[in-house]
């Protein structure tokens, strides 16, 4: 039985690494072995650390709903994009980092060829169904040496992956539920977003689809 099982693996393990620039790799389905505790531990993050609509430095509402947890959270309104403290919602610190979340970034991020990543910063953003995110490169971290871990869970979204400079090509890349995607060396700085999500209802979810980024800010 056990010879048997061996090719399975290896195939599955082919089947859910997929490189998409040297330096980023799309796991898939690496979260969904977890998909339950996850979920529960983020509807509790949700009730002392509610989602909330940003606005862009700009003063554009941004269509998603967001948090963070962790020693740092991600906090977007008219002063800039920076990492904060305190959830100025609450005027207290953002909740800690669960170990099952920062368990799964970091083995995440190994299996990508980053050891000893170790997150300080988990954003959470729900889309609801027409929810988007702008093409954007994420560059409010203090050392861009440390990866990006990205988590989807809930509805499937189409992940856009561009390249180095706005203009670039972008690849569409469908992600569902429990997909992992991590970037960083070379690519750490790639222009990325997701296209509108749409309307369906996910049998762990509903109307949802939520990321979970991880990343070191500081
Ligand atoms: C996502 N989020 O929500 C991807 N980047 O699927 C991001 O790429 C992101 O939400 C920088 C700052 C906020 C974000
Ligand atoms: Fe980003």
């Amino acid at each position: 039985m056990k010879d048997a099982a061996q090719p399975l693996d290896l195939f599955a393990d082919t089947l859910s690494h997929l490189p998409l620039d040297e330096g980023a790799v799309l796991l898939g389905g690496f979260a969904q072995p977890f998909e339950r505790p996850l979920l529960d531990i983020l509807g509790q993050i949700l009730e002392s650390a509610p989602l909330r609509s940003m606005t862009t430095p700009g003063g554009r509402p941004m269509s998603v709903a967001t948090t963070s947890c962790g020693s740092v959270g991600w906090v977007s309104d008219q002063q800039g994009y920076r990492y904060t403290l305190v959830d100025p919602d609450s005027g207290h610190p953002w909740p800690g980092m669960p170990p099952l979340f920062q368990e799964l970034a970091t083995q995440a991020a190994q299996r990508a060829g980053f050891p000893d990543f170790q997150p300080d910063a988990c954003l959470i953003n729900h889309y609801a169904p027409s929810a988007r995110m702008s093409l954007h490169q994420d560059r409010d971290e203090h050392n861009l040496s440390h990866p990006i871990v990205s988590v989807s869970l809930g509805l499937p979204g189409v992940f856009l992956w561009g390249g180095q400079r706005r203009c670039d090509r972008v690849r569409r890349v469908p992600l569902v539920h429990g997909d992992v995607v991590v970037w960083g060396g070379p690519a750490r700085l790639t222009f990325h977003g997701v296209l509108p999500v749409v309307e369906d209802i996910h049998p762990l979810t509903g109307r949802a689809r939520y990321n979970l980024t991880f990343r070191r800010a500081r």
